[in-house]
């Protein structure tokens, strides 16, 4: 019928009848005129900025359409396996910037808009960052979106498209305080609904037979409540290149009629609208919860809203030019990242067995070719799980498919380890004590083709200890793929002075599509003109960044001081606290001896910590409280700042990774996943102090022992230290350096003389230490001394900056693309022309 055929077009039509934009200056400029005044309905000569901005992007956008639609025809003509990368964070940074790089009308915007009295620099704060997610693993989806279009892979990113991002941060009184961060106030002039491929959730509800009998044939849902997924996408431009991708999000709505008009007649506002903003809460505010388990039923809800709706699309555009489910897995490769959106495993069986009548084992068996997880974290309190009893009542369905799946994989298991029940306790999906609970990692390695970590370290250990049995049971699943970066935002747009430099001295800018290409600066690491204009580069981001760190918090900074920066978010194993018992020596080594010739010393810290976590939240009071008595002790001026640059995010990243000499890559060894700042720092030229952990291992080995300042334990000496008694009092009683810090702490020396506003910070790390502050803090503090002997070097130093850059191109996430290609997603590029 005519209405099935519709159903099964794509997007756009391949077809003769796109509108194209044109190639001249004079094309563009006619372009913004003609959207100033028909989207804007506005005139130049009355025209806002915020009219400007969103003019100039709307322009954009259709540049980069042009380029989706054909590669949209492209895709459609060669029927390639695409990537469906499913996540429930995102964090893009602002787009005006990259968009205007990716289309090559920068210096054009920067004509026009000039020529008008506007700069480029009021236009990009108007863009406003989303920031759907709180910190590695959503900018890591973000830069893998880049990396797939540049390499002109089809691919698809699905997530949440919530009304409230990542909140804002300020401080009161040195404490965290965090605000709505209302991201579409002014709308978003980078999306596209898309409201005729909405699709509808269920939730609750029974289930019952479809046929006669067993659980593994198909059954019916009955769902007891129900919301609409209303998508919208966002382009995502290649750069080099004709492919656009596109990234979408969801967004949850009321279904039809659920306004009670009766109500509202009667005077009951409230109530009137209770359904809809009942349904609508499910994307409404993005958990601001990084690592550690937020047992909440309606983050479940998000989780599965992003599965169903993601799920449903993916099978629609598997049926624009497919029949056969066989071929599903051909197709279609779903990349999970982590386990937020596992339930796509139990929703695909789900939607095979009892909607579309594929029997189970052969369900099973496209379900599992189909899937592959990448695990972020060792953290064991970061593995989620889900009570059975919430399971049952919220997805009655897939909680019987999990049961059978874990029955047929129990029966599976004995099989092949007869009678051996503590491997069964451990694999099985189902936690029995002290509650009974869905473990989702063991879900996801179930369900998966392929399992990976994201760095050599990380992938080792989850093979060695967190998913052991799991390991030695299918060795050929597991695989690490380790982290990168993409070098377009964070070094080109990010780092504009050091880009032109890189460029002048490889003769082109070939480097930015081919990071390995940067080791060809290994030549000039020990050249005079070269250092002399490194070292301008660093100077003048510093001065920008002391700008802007002057405009927002009044601290004043001495662009020629070492910039020492620890930016991520606040977390107790990445610990922040270990930085600033150092800060506290070097401010008592200056009280005591304020003749001692130190190195003049900026650090930095930015980063958010969870609204919930109160050991991380007094760490960052602890860090306002140092930093404002160093910056107010005139006997330290000049040798000692401190700053916190409040709500760190992927902009704040770009202005302050550029100007950093030193990275602060400290957290305990075997803790840190992977890590991805190290990478944007390392690739900018900043040196790295930092222990053998996450990705700091591999950048050590590239760049080279002697341009790494390595201290602390490493993940097996942490690992038996815990074991062995260790004991942070110790360490206390032998170092009086040490002592001499935690007692200025406690002694209210940071907060006007109350003795108990740190006291739970200094007790918890005399007490038990759970990351080993105190066992890690004399082999950091010496290293400290050392990383300040090699800055007074000044041609050492740059050559080691020059050496950090040139050795880091295996950082690129075009690289971390590549292995998933080649490893787990055996796709293939699909080169989109170019009319
Ligand atoms: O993922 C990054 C890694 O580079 C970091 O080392 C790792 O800590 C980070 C629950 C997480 N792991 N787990 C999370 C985020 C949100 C949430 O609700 C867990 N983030 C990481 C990229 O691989």
């Amino acid at each position: 019928t005519e209405a099935d055929s519709l159903a099964f077009v794509p997007e756009i039509k391949p077809g003769p009848n796109i509108r194209r934009v044109g190639t001249t200056v004079e094309d563009f400029e006619q372009n913004l005129l003609s959207n100033l005044y028909f989207q804007r309905g506005t005139t130049i000569e009355s025209a806002s900025a915020g009219d400007a901005y969103h003019t100039l992007a709307v322009t954009l956008r259709d540049r980069l359409v042009d380029r989706y639609a054909r590669t949209v025809a492209a895709h459609y003509e060669t029927n390639p396996r695409f990537v469906y990368y499913l996540s429930a964070e995102y964090m893009l940074g602002r787009q005006l910037n990259q968009n205007l790089l990716y289309t090559g009308t920068e210096q054009w915007t920067r004509e026009i808009a000039e020529a008008r009295g506007l700069s480029m620099e009021t236009l990009a704060t108007l863009d406003v960052e989303p920031g759907l997610g709180n910190g590695g693993l959503g900018r890591l989806a973000a830069c893998l979106l880049d990396s797939m279009a540049t390499l002109d892979i089809p691919a698809v990113g699905y997530g949440i498209r919530y009304d409230y991002g990542i909140f804002k941060q300020t401080f009161q009184n040195g404490e965290q305080v965090e605000r709505p961060d209302d991201w579409t106030f002014y709308g978003n002039p980078w999306e596209f609904a898309a409201p005729d491929d909405q699709h509808v959730v269920g939730f609750y509800g029974k289930t019952e037979s479809a046929n006669g009998d067993s659980m593994a044939g198909p059954r019916r849902w009955i769902p007891s409540e129900t919301v609409r997924g209303e998508p919208s996408h966002m382009l995502v431009p290649g750069y080099g290149t004709q492919t656009v991708n596109i990234v979408r999000l969801w967004r949850a709505r009321a279904s039809r009629q659920s306004f009670d008009l009766a109500r509202f007649g009667a005077g009951q506002y409230g109530e009137a609208v209770q359904h809809i903003a009942l349904s609508e809460s499910i994307s409404k505010v993005l958990y601001p919860d990084d690592s550690t388990e937020l047992g909440r039923e309606l983050r479940l809800k998000q989780q599965y809203f992003l599965v169903s709706c993601s799920l449903r699309d993916i099978i629609r555009r598997f049926q624009f030019r497919n029949r056969d489910w066989d071929a599903f897995p051909d197709k279609v490769v779903i990349q999970l990242n982590d386990t937020h959106p596992v339930l796509a495993i139990p929703e695909l069986m789900r939607l095979l067995v009892d909607e579309h009548q594929v029997d189970w084992d052969r369900a099973w068996s496209i379900t599992q070719r189909t899937f592959a997880y990448t695990c972020h974290t060792l953290l064991p309190e970061a593995l989620e799980t889900w009570p059975v009893a919430l399971m049952e009542r919220l997805l009655p369905r897939h909680m019987e498919i999990i049961y059978l799946i874990n029955h047929v994989f129990l029966r599976d298991l004995d099989m092949r380890h007869p009678g051996d029940l503590r491997l069964m306790r451990d694999l099985s999906l189902i936690q029995e004590e002290p509650e009974r609970r869905v473990r989702m990692a063991n879900l996801a390695v179930v369900g998966s083709h392929a399992v990976n970590g994201v760095a050599e370290l990380h992938s080792r250990l989850l093979a060695e200890t967190t998913l052991r049995d799991f390991a030695s049971l299918w060795p050929e699943k597991f695989h690490n793929v380790t982290n990168g970066v993409t070098p377009r935002r964070f070094v080109r747009l990010a780092n504009p002075r050091l880009s032109s430099l890189i460029s002048a001295h490889l003769g082109g800018d070939g480097w930015l599509t081919d990071l390995d290409q940067l080791a060809g600066l290994e030549a000039f690491a020990d050249d005079n003109a070269m250092r002399e204009r490194w070292r301008d580069v660093k100077r003048l981001n510093k001065v920008d960044l002391a700008a802007y760190a002057a405009r927002t918090t009044g601290v004043v900074l001495d662009p020629q001081a070492m910039c020492d920066v620890m930016i991520k978010r606040f977390h107790e194993y990445k610990r922040q606290l270990l930085k600033v018992l150092h800060v506290v020596t070097l401010y008592n080594r200056l009280r005591d001896d304020p003749a001692a010739t130190v190195v003049p010393r900026t650090v930095v810290f930015a980063g958010k910590a969870a609204p919930g976590y109160r050991a991380a939240k007094l760490v960052m009071k602890l860090v306002n409280a140092v930093a404002d008595t160093v910056n107010n002790d005139p006997r330290v001026a000049g040798a000692l700042r401190v700053v916190f640059l409040p709500d760190y995010n992927v902009t704040r990243a770009e202005l302050i990774v550029p100007s950093a000499d030193l990275s602060e890559q400290i957290s305990l060894a075997g803790k840190e996943a992977s890590g991805t700042g190290n990478m944007k720092l390392a690739l900018n030229g900043a040196v790295t102090i930092g222990t053998l952990d996450g990705a700091n291992i591999e950048i050590r080995d590239r760049v080279g022992a002697d341009n790494f300042f390595l201290f602390g334990y490493n993940a097996e000496q942490a690992m038996s230290a815990r074991r062995s008694g260790y004991s942070a009092r110790s360490f206390y009683d032998q170092d009086p350096e040490l002592r001499a810090v935690l007692d200025a702490i406690s002694g209210g020396v940071f907060s006007s003389g109350d003795r108990d506003a740190f006291a739970s910070v200094v007790d918890s790390v005399l007490g038990w230490d759970e990351y080993l502050c105190l066992g890690d803090y004399r082999s950091y503090v010496d290293c400290q001394d050392t990383v300040e002997r090699a800055w007074q070097d000044r041609e050492r130093w740059t050559s080691m900056s020059i050496r950090n850059t040139a050795r880091s191109g295996f950082f690129s996430s075009d690289r971390t693309v590549r292995d998933y290609c080649r490893g787990i997603w055996n796709v293939e590029p699909v080169r989109v022309p170019e009319e």
